[in-house]
């Protein structure tokens, strides 16, 4: 059983608000350990295929299907109603920001670097709100499966405040694409993604799609889920589900871009929504799914085999409110940069939160 690494970074409680000292000095950053070969590989199969082209739709899941419906069977997460829940046991805040170097994060020339809108700064009373569960549980059966689960990893007056910040401050996508079979997928979530894999090659030489500075307020949580984990991540994928109609079918996240049995941390905000893992080979040897359902501010962090040997969702449902859910993960190539920015942002039009919905605002930079 592997336990979470501390990391030696220092604890300090205190806002550094400059960001001089943001840049890594021209020629100081070092290669990169985990730099390997680039390897095309398509888009991993979490969306469904949509009727919007003809014969190379796919089947639509009916909501609430016989597998979805089934009771939640929480592993290692008790029952608990809201107010039930434990608060934070560990309540320490932000490490460590601005950083002046990054071990798998190259830092990008300005903190605001290819963002298409300005993204507004968090406000103070935003970043001295979060108070973090650093207790995880380590959960690690069934077979091959390897997670920690922090309960309430963000408390709820920060998660409520971190929820409607992202929600307004974020440029949003729903993107559409061809499979390479020829299937049309539109992506039935809001999406949106900052980072850039870990070699060495420059900001502003990538030539497909230049990457995204990741923004203060997921900067800042980064580096305490690093504290957590005991990893590093050099990208921040955030999804919106903005209601039971949207959805991520069962997929893995072990694209070779991220290299060998990825650390995925992944953080729920703002409504409870069911997240399913089952085995990849749970036709033959009979494990069940595993069910649990996410709340506000709790945090699941997918490490080991998990990745190869588990998928995951959050099925459709009939009913759901609003939830934000952010990953943490590392491209160690320069195609992770390629395959997130395709996939999480797109060419299609961007959207805002404004006015308590999703606003299409045309296409931004
Ligand atoms: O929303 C979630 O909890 C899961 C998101 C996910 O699986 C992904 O972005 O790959």
């Amino acid at each position: 059983m592997k336990p979470p690494a501390a990391s030696p970074t220092a604890t300090s409680t205190k806002r550094q608000t400059s960001l001089a000292g943001f840049f890594t000095p021209a020629g100081s950053a070092k290669k990169s350990r985990t730099e390997a070969a680039p390897r095309p590989v398509g888009r991993d199969d979490d969306d469904e295929p949509v009727a919007i082209a003809g014969p190379s739709s796919g089947t639509k899941r009916k909501l609430g299907s016989a597998e979805d419906s089934a009771v939640v069977r929480n592993i290692g997460v008790e029952e608990e109603t809201p107010e039930e829940r434990p608060s934070p046991t560990d309540e320490d805040t932000f490490i460590n920001y601005p950083p002046r170097t990054h071990p798998s994060y190259r830092l990008p020339p300005r903190p605001d670097y290819n963002h298409p809108i300005p993204i507004m700064p968090p406000p103070p009373s935003l970043i001295s709100s979060l108070r973090f569960n650093t207790s995880p549980r380590i959960i690690t059966s069934p077979a091959d499966l390897d997670l920690l689960y922090f309960n309430r990893f963000i408390d709820p007056s920060g998660a409520r405040q971190l929820t409607k910040y992202l929600l307004e401050a974020m440029p949003w996508y729903r993107v559409n694409y061809r499979t390479r079979m020829g299937q049309d997928i539109k992506t039935p979530r809001y999406t949106t993604v900052f980072g850039k894999d870990a070699t060495p090659l420059p900001w502003d030489q990538y030539p497909k799609w230049s990457p995204r500075a990741i923004p203060e307020i997921l900067l800042r949580l980064m580096q305490k889920v690093e504290q957590v984990t005991g990893e590093t991540y050099n990208f921040s994928l955030v999804n919106y589900y903005s209601s039971g109609t949207d959805s991520i079918s069962y997929h893995s996240d072990s694209e070779r871009f991220l290299g060998p049995n990825p650390c995925i941390a992944s953080i729920s905000l703002g409504a409870p929504r069911d997240f399913f893992l089952r085995h990849t080979e749970h036709k033959t040897n009979g494990l069940p799914v595993q069910k649990f359902n996410l709340h506000d501010g709790d945090m699941v962090v997918m490490r080991g085999k998990t990745q190869h040997k588990w998928e995951h969702s959050i099925p459709k449902r009939a009913k759901a409110e609003g939830r934000i859910n952010i990953t943490f993960r590392k491209g160690v190539v320069q195609y992770a940069t390629e395959n997130y920015l395709t996939y999480n942002v797109g060419t299609g039009p961007m959207f805002r939160w404004e006015g308590g919905k999703m606003v299409e605002k045309g296409y931004v930079g």
